[in-house]
C-alpha cells in the first residue's frame, strides 16, 4: 500500500457504483461518483500549491462535497484541519494562523467576513458550498476525474482537530494515519459493521464523532450512510426504518425520547444505537430500553484518542459505564497527584495508551509533555474508576471543561471574554444540569466597585466572540466569588448554587 488512510477507506471503492450516501432528498451518491470528486478536489488541493504535509482548513456546512475535502486531503497527502461551523471569524483567526493552513475553505456566505481572517494568515481562501457551488468547487469541476494518490506512511499525520484547554488557548492534536485506521478497524469489529449497514449520520463532520468514528467505519466496511445536514427529530423518525444503525450525543437520544413517534415499532429495523461524547445518563438507557427495545451501547473517546473503551456488544451493556477498554488499548487509573496507578475501585485519573493516542499538540512541545508521558499514556483529564466487573465509570472530570450537547466548553475561553467588559471586575463560567444538553452554561459576573455592566451589550459581546454553543444561555450578577483559604474560586459552590438554573428549560 502507498497511502494506507486512502487505500483502506477510499481507494477500496474505486469503480463501485454501490451507494455511499444517501442524502434526504433521496438522492444518492454511489463510492465511484465520490470518489471522483474527491480526486478533482485532490487534483486543485495540488494546483493551488499544497505540498504533503501542508494543512487544509476547512469551516464548511455538511455535504457530501465536504466529506470528499477529507477523501482529497489523504489522497493529497494534506492535513486535514475541520472547523466547527459556528466559530465566528475570531475564533477562526486562530486555528487558520496556528495551524499555518495553506489554503482555507469557507462557506460562501462567509466569505467577506473570512477574507480578512485569511489576509491577516496570508493563506490562499476559497469557498465551498453544500450545493456544489463556491469558487473552489467550480474550479475542481474542470480537473479530472482521476488523480494519482500520493504516497503516504502510517505514521504521517492525516488530520489536525483542535481542542480547547484550560488556559483557554486550543491545541491542535495531531492524528496520524494509523490512529484513525487502528481505532476504525477495532470498532467495526466489537460493534459488528458489515457492508449491510446503513447508518443514520445526523452529527457534525467536523469533529471526531461524526467524522472518524462514524464515516470512517461505514468507509471501512463499504456499509453506507443516510447523511442528514443535521439532527432534525422529524427527519429522523422519517429515515429510522431505513437505518440498521445509529450514533449520536446523549441529546439526541433525549430529544427522541420527547417525541411519541419514536416507538418500539419505528426502531424495529435497526441492530445499534450508540452513544458518546458526553455522559448518558442512567436514567436514558433504562427509559431508551423500555421504549425500544434496544440497550443502548455507551462508548468512551476523545479528540486526541479517538475511542478508548466501550460497552461490549453481546454482553451486558451497563448504564451509567462506558465499557472496557477497546482491544489494544490499555486503560489504567492513577493518582493524580503521584502518578501511581490505583487499584480496583479507587478513583483517579483515566490514562491510555494504544495507537489510537495522537501524536501530541501541534507546536506545543510543552503541552504535550504535560498530557502525554514518555511512556505512550496520555492523561485523558477524565476521572474514573474500573468496577468489580472490569467497566470504567467515568465520575468526573479533572478540567475545568462543561460539555453541552456533546460540545465542549472551556470555561476560560469565555472568562476571558467577559473579563473584558466595561465594569466587569471577574467572572466565573460553570456547567450545571440542563434537560436538553446534559449541561448549560451560566456565566456569573462580579462587577467593579460602584458599576453595574450592561447584561445586553455583554451578550452582544459574547455573540461576536464565540460560538453560539459556547455563549452562556444565562448571565448572573453577583458582588462576589467563593472562594478557598488559597484564593482559588469554588465552582463547586456555584454549581451547587444554581444547580436548578435549567430545571424547567427544555
Ligand atoms: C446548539 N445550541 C447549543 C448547542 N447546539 N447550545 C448549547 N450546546 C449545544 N450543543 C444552541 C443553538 O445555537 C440555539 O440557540 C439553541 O442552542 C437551540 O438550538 P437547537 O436548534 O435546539 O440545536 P441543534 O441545532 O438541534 O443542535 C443541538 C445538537 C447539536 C445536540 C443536535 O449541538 C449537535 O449536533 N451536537 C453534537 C456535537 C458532537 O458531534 N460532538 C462530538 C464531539 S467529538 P438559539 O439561541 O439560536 O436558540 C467527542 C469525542 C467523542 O466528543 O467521544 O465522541
Ligand atoms: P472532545 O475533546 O470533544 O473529544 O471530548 C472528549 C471528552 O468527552 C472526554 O474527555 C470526556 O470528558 C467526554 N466523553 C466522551 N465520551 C463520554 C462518555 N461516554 N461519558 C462521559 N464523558 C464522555
Amino acid at each position: 500500500m502507498t497511502n494506507p488512510l486512502y487505500d483502506t477507506l477510499f481507494g477500496r471503492h474505486a469503480g463501485k457504483d454501490t451507494p455511499f450516501l444517501i442524502l434526504n432528498d433521496g438522492t444518492t451518491v454511489t463510492h465511484a461518483q465520490f470518489l471522483a470528486r474527491a480526486a478533482q478536489f485532490a487534483g486543485e488541493i495540488t494546483a493551488l500549491g499544497l505540498q504533503p504535509g501542508d494543512r487544509l482548513a476547512a469551516q464548511i456546512g455538511k455535504s457530501p462535497d465536504a466529506l470528499a475535502v477529507y477523501a482529497a486531503c489523504a489522497q493529497a497527502g494534506v492535513v486535514f484541519l475541520p472547523l466547527n461551523t459556528g466559530y465566528k471569524p475570531a475564533e477562526i483567526a486562530y486555528f487558520v494562523e496556528n495551524s499555518g493552513a495553506k489554503l482555507f475553505l469557507c462557506d460562501p456566505a462567509s466569505e467577506a467576513a473570512m477574507t480578512p481572517v485569511a489576509e491577516a494568515a496570508g493563506t490562499t481562501l476559497r469557498t465551498l458550498g453544500s450545493e456544489g457551488d463556491g469558487s473552489f468547487a467550480e474550479a475542481a469541476s474542470a480537473r479530472p476525474e482521476s488523480f494519482q494518490t500520493v504516497d503516504r506512511d502510517g505514521d504521517d499525520l492525516a488530520a489536525f482537530l483542535y481542542t480547547s484547554g484550560t488556559t483557554g488557548r486550543s491545541k491542535g492534536a495531531m492524528l496520524t494515519q494509523e490512529n484513525l485506521l487502528s481505532n476504525a478497524r477495532t470498532l467495526i469489529d466489537y460493534w459488528r459493521f458489515t457492508d449491510k449497514d446503513v447508518l443514520l449520520h445526523a452529527l457534525p463532520i467536523f469533529h471526531t464523532h461524526g467524522l472518524f468514528v462514524a464515516t470512517n467505519v461505514m468507509l471501512m466496511t463499504s456499509g453506507s450512510m443516510i447523511f442528514l445536514p443535521k439532527f432534525d427529530p422529524d427527519v429522523m423518525i422519517n429515515w429510522m426504518p431505513k437505518a440498521t444503525s445509529m450514533m449520536g450525543v446523549p441529546t439526541f437520544y433525549t430529544r427522541l425520547l420527547d417525541d411519541a413517534r419514536f416507538t418500539r415499532d419505528l426502531t424495529a429495523h435497526m441492530r445499534l444505537f450508540v452513544s458518546g461524547s458526553a455522559p448518558l445518563l442512567a436514567e436514558t438507557h433504562r427509559q431508551f430500553e423500555e421504549r425500544t427495545g434496544h440497550r443502548i451501547l455507551e462508548r468512551y473517546g476523545m479528540t486526541e484518542t479517538n475511542m478508548n473503551t466501550s460497552n461490549p456488544y453481546d454482553g451486558d451493556r451497563r448504564a451509567g459505564t462506558v465499557g472496557f477498554p477497546l482491544p489494544g488499548v490499555e486503560l489504567k487509573i492513577t493518582d493524580p497527584a503521584t502518578g501511581d496507578e490505583l487499584p480496583q475501585g479507587e478513583i483517579g485519573q483515566i490514562e491510555v495508551r494504544g495507537p489510537n493516542v495522537f501524536k501530541g499538540y501541534w507546536q506545543m512541545p510543552e503541552k504535550t509533555k504535560e498530557e502525554l508521558r514518555e511512556d505512550g499514556f496520555f492523561i485523558t483529564g477524565d476521572l474514573g474508576l474500573i468496577d468489580d466487573k472490569g467497566y470504567v465509570q467515568i465520575v468526573g472530570r479533572n478540567k475545568d471543561l462543561i460539555i453541552s450537547g456533546g460540545y465542549n466548553v472551556y470555561p476560560k475561553e469565555i472568562e476571558q471574554v467577559l473579563d473584558d467588559q466595561p465594569g466587569v471586575l471577574e467572572s466565573a463560567v460553570i456547567g450545571v444540569p440542563h434537560p436538553d444538553f446534559g449541561e448549560g452554561v451560566i456565566g456569573v459576573i462580579v462587577p467593579e466597585k460602584g458599576e453595574s455592566p450592561d447584561l445586553d451589550q455583554i451578550r452582544a459581546a459574547l455573540g461576536e466572540a464565540l460560538a453560539k454553543y459556547k455563549q452562556p444561555k444565562t448571565l448572573v450578577l453577583v458582588d462576589e466569588l467563593p472562594r478557598n483559604t488559597m484564593g482559588k474560586v469554588q465552582k463547586n459552590i456555584l454549581r451547587d448554587d444554581y444547580a436548578q438554573s435549567f430545571a424547567k428549560a427544555g
